[in-house]
């Protein structure tokens, strides 16, 4: 904490914006020492070393956040920090961004200002890999629009429900993985709504493509969704009696691949009864998802039809799917084929019933998923038609490597792959265009722009995702590896794809026959294929789905009809649904103005405080970040049209108060020339102007505050004559 003073002592007491850089002075300069600079752009070289030293240096205070202008660097601590409480909230409130150490709340609160002043939608972008701290990262942003934010008591419910969304979707949609005890296993975007005042007066949640296949399947070391876990362990007596559930994990063949049902970290009792008062604030009934409790019993059902589990089929199917069991169990080990004009029943083989079995389990643990979001927007929606302007967060999967990686793999890192080439649309690329546009000179930086791979990726006609769903759709022998044949044809030469027979001479690393490799912005990853047909399919067969919108359980009937009315049609692909999805989210993020938090994980093994220099020097080349800051430092920290600078500053210069007759270009000149601006302070463009450092427009701030001061106190003392 002491060192946290020494950092903003000087900063907050002199109550005017300094900077580290002007604070090496004698006394500072040891502060400094210690505790690095808070803001990137400020350092002394732009080398990757200096760079991580100055994180590192940081990172060893416990200070884990850093500027690069006003993006946000932060480092996953792995231990409670005493930053966020309510205090530090009041301290970051409506003070100028770098008046204060770098702060999530600072970032937060600077969004929701400019919100407010300039009256149009933000959306903060936190990303980084799996484990860096995203999700955290968002919560912290929530809790401080939710505390912070004036408040009115009729709309304290808003906000109780927008942070009691969380709670809930981390139940259903988290899970521990190899890489995070508590890793996001869904897409999240949130809008919060706020009204004019600045009151949060709503919200709304986009969730994107859910790692369904987690419900049938864990890897070793891995867990299904914390809710089954919430609920066996922490479930009362009679829910579980009236479930027809045991009281053991173990029971489970759902929740026993992974080996690893206990946690140390987790204390699944406690986070069912949160989640259970969470349920409560969001309006939703408790017994709504009991339906859940259907997926274990489905995980234990055996096809060699023992008793045991005809019993437990016999009792759930009719309690919590609303099916009758004998029609539930022809579906699931047989099925209608066409013989002769004539529809027979046909008994399903041993694997075909399990994959039928798995189905449904995996589409209704996922359409109960898409139902509570739908629940928890209609308690957030806001009633109040007056306009509003939003915030959006967007939290979704980090990029993940992992020993085997499959269909959700591909998935989740080429998402990450679209919200890296949004932020160098947005920041290095948009930057340099708007420099060349003003006609200011401009030295550009090089950067690797990841477009290419998502090309390979998305591309029509041509990109991987279009090979799957030709193979998908092709009728006979399609298979996996006539898939991955496929790609190799389309794909071999590809400077980021690797297909096994390159493989030796590439990498040096050899590839299975049944791999592939990609090589990601963030790191190479080597694909099975196993499996990516039918999960691309994600087909249920068409009687199991007709079985389930006939329910009797209003909420089965609700999941199974309203997504796709026509059972007929052939639903688009996973992996192109997806690819719309993202498409879509680019475009909403588009319209709006950008904040970003970079997160990046401190070490592999989670340890507090440990802080490995290789794994974060990885992060920080493959993130961009040297080449932002390249940008930033190059470049200019604040633009202003001319009319509105003109507009704002012009009391401060005899020549331009009250009127300028001429161009507001020349008007500025004049301004900025009677304010001592030296000339490499800023940049004259076409339509703006360009100022390097924010100290700079600071300065001239608070010489407009002084100013505005004198002229309410001249205006004062005259009215004073008057009487
Ligand atoms: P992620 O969201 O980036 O991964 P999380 O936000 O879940 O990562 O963070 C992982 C873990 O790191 C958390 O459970 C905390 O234990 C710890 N942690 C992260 N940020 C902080 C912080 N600011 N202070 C203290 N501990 C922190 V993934 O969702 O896997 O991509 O799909
Ligand atoms: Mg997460």
């Amino acid at each position: 904490m002491q060192n946290r003073l020494v950092e903003f002592f000087p900063l907050c007491f002199l109550n005017v914006p300094l900077f580290w850089g002007q604070l090496d002075m004698e006394g500072a300069l040891t502060a400094r020492d210690r505790v690095g600079i808070q803001d990137f752009v400020l350092l002394d070289e732009t080398t990757e070393t200096a760079f991580l030293s100055n994180l590192k240096k940081r990172f060893s205070e416990d200070l884990i956040y850093t500027y690069i202008g006003t993006l946000l660097v932060s480092v996953n601590p792995y231990k409670e920090l005493d930053i966020y409480n309510k205090k530090q909230m009041d301290l970051y409130m409506g003070v100028n961004f770098f008046e204060l150490p770098p702060h999530i709340y600072a970032l937060a609160d600077n969004a929701y200002h400019t919100m407010l002043t300039e009256f149009n939608n933000h959306f903060i972008l936190i990303s980084g890999e799996s484990g860096a701290g995203k999700t955290e990262a968002s919560k912290k942003i929530l809790q401080y629009y939710a505390v912070s934010c004036p408040s009115t008591t009729l709309l304290d419910t808003v906000r109780d429900k927008m942070l009691m969304s969380n709670p809930v979707l981390e139940a259903f949609g988290n899970a521990k993985t190899l890489k995070n005890d508590n890793s996001s296993r869904f897409g999240k975007y949130m809008d919060i709504q706020f009204d004019s005042q600045g009151d949060a007066v709503g919200g709304h949640i986009l969730n994107y493509l859910l790692e369904k296949s987690r419900v049938v399947h864990q890897n070793h070391g891995e867990r299904n969704f914390h809710i089954f876990y919430q609920l066996v362990q922490g479930g009362e007596e009679d829910l579980l009696h009236q479930l027809g559930l045991e009281r053991d994990c173990q029971h489970y063949n759902y929740l026993t691949q992974g080996e690893c049902a206990i946690v140390s970290s987790i204390n699944d009792k406690n986070d069912w009864k949160t989640v259970k008062n969470a349920l409560n604030v969001i309006n939703i009934d408790e017994t709504d998802i009991n339906i859940i409790a259907s997926v274990l019993h489905l995980g234990n059902f055996h096809f060699e039809s023992n008793s045991k589990g005809l019993l437990s089929l016999n009792y759930f199917s009719p309690q919590l799917l609303g099916v009758n069991a004998e029609t539930l169990r022809k579906g699931l080990t047989f099925r209608w084929i066409e013989v002769k004009k004539d529809e027979v029943l046909s008994p399903f083989t041993t694997d075909h019933a399990i994959y039928a079995r798995d189905a449904l389990a995996k589409a209704v643990y996922g359409r109960t998923f898409t139902w509570l979001v739908n629940k928890i927007n209609e308690s957030m929606e806001n009633t109040n038609s007056t306009r509003k302007t939003v915030i959006g967060l967007l939290d979704i999967y980090g990029f993940e490597v992992f020993n085997l990686n499959s269909f959700e793999q591909f998935c989740i890192n080429y998402c990450n792959e679209k919200l890296q080439q949004l932020f160098i649309q947005l920041t290095l690329k948009s930057e340099q265009e708007e420099y060349e546009a003003e006609n200011i000179e401009w030295e550009p930086v090089q950067f690797f722009n990841n477009k290419i791979i998502c090309d390979l990726v998305e591309e029509r006609h041509r990109g991987i995702i279009s090979i799957l769903d030709e193979e998908c759709l092709r009728p006979g022998d399609a298979t996996d590896l006539t898939f991955l044949e496929r790609l190799e044809e389309k794909m071999g030469s590809h400077p980021h794809f690797v297909t096994h027979r390159l493989a030796d001479k590439m990498t040096r690393k050899t590839l299975e026959r049944g791999d592939f490799r990609l090589l990601h912005y963030a790191g190479e990853v080597t694909y099975c294929v196993v499996g990516f047909l039918d999960k691309n399919n994600d087909l249920l067969y068409r009687n199991i789905k007709d079985l389930m919108r006939q329910s009797k359980n209003a909420i089965v009937r609700e999941c199974f009809s309203s997504m796709d009315p026509d059972s007929r049609r052939r639903p688009e692909t996973v992996a192109t649904q997806f690819k719309s999805s993202l498409l879509k989210l680019t475009e909403i993020l588009m319209a709006k103005e950008a904040w970003y938090v970079r997160c990046l994980k401190s070490n592999e093994s989670k340890q507090p405080g440990k802080f490995d220099e290789a794994l974060i020097r990885h992060q920080v080349k493959y993130l961009g970040l040297m080449e932002h800051l390249r940008v930033r430092r190059a470049g200019f920290a604040y633009r202003r049209r001319y009319d509105v600078f003109l507009q704002r500053y012009k009391p401060l210069c005899p020549a331009t108060w009250p009127h300028w007759r001429g161009e507001p270009a020349d008007g500025v000149e004049v301004l900025v020339q009677h304010l001592g601006y030296l000339p490499h302070e800023y940049k004259m463009g076409r339509t703006k102007i360009f100022i390097r450092h924010a100290r700079t427009l600071f300065a001239t701030e608070d010489a407009f505050e002084r100013c505005k001061h004198e002229l309410a106190t001249r205006l004062q003392a005259k009215y004073k004559g008057y009487k």
